[in-house]
């Protein structure tokens, strides 16, 4: 055989054997087997010495056209090879995006906080600051700052959880303006604040009653406060948590702290003051109390009476997501039971 019939043997054996390949591992192999230093076409060139001069170039370019051909094929195979591989890759990496995510359990604030954010923020954009008090409270700013000595009958209108004879569970969140009003530098301007949090009351729990719940109550003193100020102000929190088309009236009440005082109703936003179940047919529901500040009130806080007044009110935000949202127990918001709070999604 000559050395071009090897060379052509070898090439079509070594172009099977690269097709053949499954690896880049085994190409390497066939490829330092056919072109190594001890490689099959090296041994054929090698045996190049023994032709003629005139034989040796002919079959010398025979030699290399077969090597460049070889590689070519080898460079081609791996070149497949690599396809093959990220196609597989991709294959199992697929992503089917039809399937369903897995649900993320987002929380969301309880329903009394979402109230409560909601009168928080319409009070901040008219220029009132938020503040917040002990639960645990003083009997002299539970009571006494607010007008209500110690044999005042109206200190039975609730019951109270005592601690100690001076320190009790707050009844309200008054206590927290009578402090504030003690110290505000009325030089500095006027007093607009909001106190919203939690009050207990020696009450046994019912569908109506809970010995803890929330309030909200807010306070303004200036100069030249008059009932206008006041009505103006709860106009703006009953359209803003009832609906814009609402309205407001206001009825003559006592409250020790305010002279005088009024239970305010908001026209029934179901009915729209027509009559009808949740405002019991009258077209009215009442949802807060409010009044001029008392000058016993603001002469204990150390306030001159006859140049500053004031208007206060107080609104139970667990009462105002009962009626909007027709909880008929108040038990619900204090229960925690995720099916009854999950139906005040903010989402949807
Ligand atoms: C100071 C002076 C006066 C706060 C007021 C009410 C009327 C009121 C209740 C409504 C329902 C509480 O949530 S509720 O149970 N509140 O009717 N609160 S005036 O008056 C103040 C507060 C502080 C220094």
């Amino acid at each position: 055989m000559d050395l071009r019939e090897k060379l052509e043997e070898i090439k079509q054996k070594s172009l099977k054997n690269i097709q053949k390949a499954q690896d880049p591992n085994t190409i390497n192999d066939i490829r330092v087997e056919l072109l190594g230093k001890k490689g099959a076409i090296t041994e054929v060139l090698r045996g190049m010495r023994d032709l003629t001069p005139e034989e040796r170039p002919k079959v010398g370019s025979f030699a290399n056209s077969i090597r460049d051909e070889l590689n070519q094929a080898i460079s081609k195979r791996n070149e497949m090879l690599e396809i093959d591989r990220t196609a597989k890759k991709l294959e199992k990496e697929t992503i089917d995006v039809t399937l369903p995510g897995v649900p993320v359990n987002a929380g969301q604030p309880h329903i009394l906080m979402q109230v409560i954010d909601k009168i928080e923020k319409l009070f901040l954009g008219m220029g009132y600051e938020i503040v917040d008090g002990p639960e645990v409270e003083e009997d002299h700013y539970n009571f006494e700052m607010l007008n209500l000595p110690k044999d005042h009958p109206a200190r039975d209108m609730q019951d109270t959880f005592y601690i100690t004879q001076q320190i009790l569970m707050r009844t309200q969140t008054s206590p927290v303006q009578a402090r504030t009003m003690e110290v505000h530098d009325f030089s500095k301007g006027p007093l607009k604040m909001i106190s919203p949090g939690k009050v207990y009351r020696r009450d046994t729990d019912d569908a109506t009653h809970s010995h803890q719940f929330h309030q909200v109550e807010g306070l303004v003193i200036d100069k030249h406060i008059t009932m206008a100020d006041l009505k103006g102000t709860l106009e703006l929190v009953a359209k803003t948590l009832f609906g814009k088309e609402r309205e407001i009236r206001m009825r003559p009440s006592y409250f020790p702290f305010t002279e005088p005082s009024a239970e305010v109703d908001v026209s029934c936003f179901k009915c729209g003051g027509e009559g009808c179940a949740v405002c019991k047919q009258s077209g009215w529901i009442e949802v807060l109390g409010a009044g001029m500040v008392h000058p016993n009130v603001l002469k204990m806080a150390g306030i001159d009476a006859d140049i500053y007044g004031g208007f206060a009110f107080g609104l139970g935000p667990d009462r105002f997501a009962m009626l909007k949202y027709g909880v008929d127990d108040i038990r619900e918001f204090y229960l925690n039971d995720i099916r009854f709070l999950r139906q005040f999604s903010q989402k949807g």
